[in-house]
């Protein structure tokens, strides 16, 4: 009775102190979700995702539909037992009205419990709910249809049953806050990337993605998991062996998953997750891998005289040259650390993982002594190599280009000393180039054209890299040598501003150079001293086209310029070349009103795989690709 009494008192009280909680969440979105930008805007999807995925594993969920409205609202649907609309005991509102409204409820946080895709994200959905315009949520369960609106958190109908159903499963459908989020607009490649690396990761489960502005749907589903994974990041390559190498086990609580296949190129590709997590960062799980790979690979080619007495043993990077890995364990507890929290460090993680793959790789060995033999002999190689590039190294160490002190005559330097003060960019085409000499700063922006093809990083090893002109200028303007030479403290520029024209063959610069980066000046990338220019896509100018009224970086920006200006032309621009130093200036470089977008590791990551998928031996389908993503390039690795 008394607590009857008392109840609604009771319930006003808690909604107070929830709308206090989700109020938090608005006052400092950044706290729960990182950013407000376009990464914590994406952030709100993967979060909802998440949840679909957990219910895979807790309630036999196939199929997860993710549409993208004209609007840049969102929906995700899932197939599983439907959200628990049953009234919450002590809160005396619906169970999915309490996740929805209150602050940690079943998130990471709270609720307790194994969720596989928790981790890094795993906020909880009021998150979501508190950071958007408007949020409805749809639950099939117990043959009826439940359906409630939400807006930036709070209720604004009842749950109530509006149809039924003999299907069970979870929609919600979200508008991102423009009050919120500088950015609004989803990005077709990102919601790709990561949905079919879910896929991949979750074998079996259907991951469907809609794109309603491009009227473009693709749906991910792969029986073979990560061993499917594996082909195709190798799938314009040369495999040494016909199916990638697979590993599978349970130990206590601890799932491991192992997919390897070498190919003929000299890159090492291991992509490692913990709990659908990338772990960019790599750990333990990573380095257990890496220890026993080396040490299998060592002990097989002595045993079988691949190594003589007196040979010196294979090194990790003798072994890895040409690895495409994924590996992707599930953990109840993980712990995230590093300086972007990917980085996997629970300790038994490594024994483990160093127990599995040595025990199940020695036996592939053994029982495939002919993929065995192709994947020694290419570690021998690549030792080889090894020896033979240290040794040319040594020779010509006075006229090495790493030590060379003249700086390249392509190179317009800037006069500022002070690294920390100092810029380059690096610009596609001699044109633009030219114009960014004029139009620069000359006391702190550098200017590095770039020209005709780079070099294709996959497909050569270090001595030959090394002799590209493009890097060799970009090695001796930076100052801070490569690879493992490589110190960062001997910059001569904190700030390297990539160029390139919005088209294309601009993107597939871009991608060939972060590529480059991430994989030979790795420290560049994990100092943020990468960023890309946004050049305007859009001129708006008078009829004769002799003043400019104003510069679009997107649709919506021309759209708004429109409606201020009558009587108007509008110039696209194709490349950068079509502007002149005045206007490269006042758009692209002037640091008062340019914005450059800032590499972090992630995209990184993600330019390096598109590049390893795409730059393997097979021309064909690099074209095809290119062609078929050319309208999203603009956004294709940021
Ligand atoms: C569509 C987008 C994202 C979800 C479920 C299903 C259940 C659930 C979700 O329970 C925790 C535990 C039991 C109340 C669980 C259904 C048990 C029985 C579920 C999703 C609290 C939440 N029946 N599907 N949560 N429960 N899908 N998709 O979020 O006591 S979340």
């Amino acid at each position: 009775m008394e607590e009857n009494k008392n109840s609604l008192q009771q319930y006003e009280a808690e909604q107070i102190q929830v709308l206090e909680g989700l109020e938090a969440v608005r006052k400092r979105p950044g706290m729960y979700i990182g950013s407000t930008g376009v990464k914590g805007l994406h952030h709100l999807v993967w979060e909802i995702v998440d949840n679909a995925v957990d219910e895979v594993y807790e309630g036999g969920c196939r199929n997860i539909n993710v549409t993208v409205h004209q609007d840049n609202s969102i929906s995700v649907e899932d197939d599983g037992r439907g959200f628990p609309v049953g009234i919450h005991p002590k809160m005396g509102i619906p169970a999915v009205e309490v996740a929805l409204t209150v602050l940690h409820a079943g998130s990471k946080f709270g609720g307790g419990g194994y969720k596989v895709s928790g981790g890094l994200h795993g906020v909880g959905v009021s998150v979501v709910n508190a950071l958007s315009e408007w949020l409805i949520v749809k639950v099939k369960r117990d043959g009826k249809i439940h359906h409630q609106k939400y807006s930036r958190g709070n209720s604004v109908t009842k749950l109530t049953v509006i149809g039924e159903t003999e299907a069970t499963g979870t929609t919600v459908s979200f508008k991102p806050d423009h009050e919120i989020f500088e950015e609004l607009e989803y990005n077709y490649d990102t919601l790709e990337h990561r949905l079919r690396e879910l896929a991949f990761l979750n074998k079996g489960v259907k991951i469907n993605l809609k794109d309603e502005r491009y009227e473009a749907e693709k749906t991910f589903m792969y029986e073979g998991g990560i061993i499917s994974f594996v082909k195709y990041l190798n799938k314009n390559k040369d495999p040494l062996h016909d199916e990638p190498i697979y590993i599978h086990t349970k130990k206590d609580e601890l799932e491991v998953e192992v997919a390897v296949q070498y190919n003929s190129s000299y890159a090492e590709n291991i992509f490692s997750f913990a709990n659908n997590i990338n772990t960019l960062e790599g750990g333990t799980h990573a380095t257990g891998f890496k220890n026993s790979l080396t040490k299998v690979i060592n002990d097989y080619a002595r045993k079988y005289k691949f190594l003589k007495e007196n040979d010196a043993n294979l090194l990790g990077e003798d072994v890895r040259e040409g690895i495409t890995t994924v590996i992707s364990i599930k953990i109840p507890d993980p712990q995230f650390e590093g300086q972007t929290k990917t980085k996997l460090g629970n300790p038994e993680v490594r024994g483990i993982m160093d127990a599995v793959v040595s025990e199940h790789f020695e036996s592939y060995l053994e029982e495939n002594p002919a993929s065995a033999k192709i994947i020694i002999e290419k570690a021998l190689t690549a030792a080889r190599a090894r020896e033979a590039a240290k040794k040319a190294r040594e020779l010509t160490r006075r006229k090495n280009v790493l030590e060379s002190t003249s700086l390249p005559g392509k190179l317009a330097d800037c006069s500022e000393k002070d690294p920390s003060l100092s810029e380059i960019y690096i610009v596609e085409g001699d044109s633009a180039g030219g114009s960014a000499k004029q139009g620069r700063d000359r006391k702190n922006q550098a200017i590095l054209p770039l020209r005709g093809k780079i070099l294709n990083v996959e497909k050569a090893r270090l001595d030959k890299i090394l002799s590209s002109e493009q890097i060799k200028n970009m090695i001796t303007a930076f100052g801070a040598g490569i690879s493992d030479d490589f110190n960062i403290e001997k910059m001569r520029y904190h700030k390297i501003i990539l160029m390139t024209d919005a088209d294309v063959d601009g993107s597939h610069i871009r991608v060939l150079l972060l590529t480059f980066f991430y994989r030979y000046m790795r420290p560049l990338v994990d100092a943020g001293y990468v960023y890309i220019a946004q050049p305007p896509l859009y001129a708006l100018k008078n009829k004769a086209g002799t003043k400019v009224f104003g510069y679009a970086f997107n649709d919506k920006e021309l759209n708004e310029l429109l409606k201020k200006h009558k009587d108007t032309s509008i110039q696209r621009y194709k490349g950068l070349g079509e502007m002149n130093a005045t206007q490269l200036w006042d758009t692209t470089m002037n640091p008062e009103q340019r914005t450059i977008l800032q590499v972090t590791l992630e995209d990184a990551v993600a330019a390096d795989e598109i590049f390893t998928i795409l730059m393997g031996d097979k021309v064909e389908p690099r074209r095809e690709f290119i062609e078929n993503n050319a309208k999203y390039v603009r956004n294709l690795d940021v």
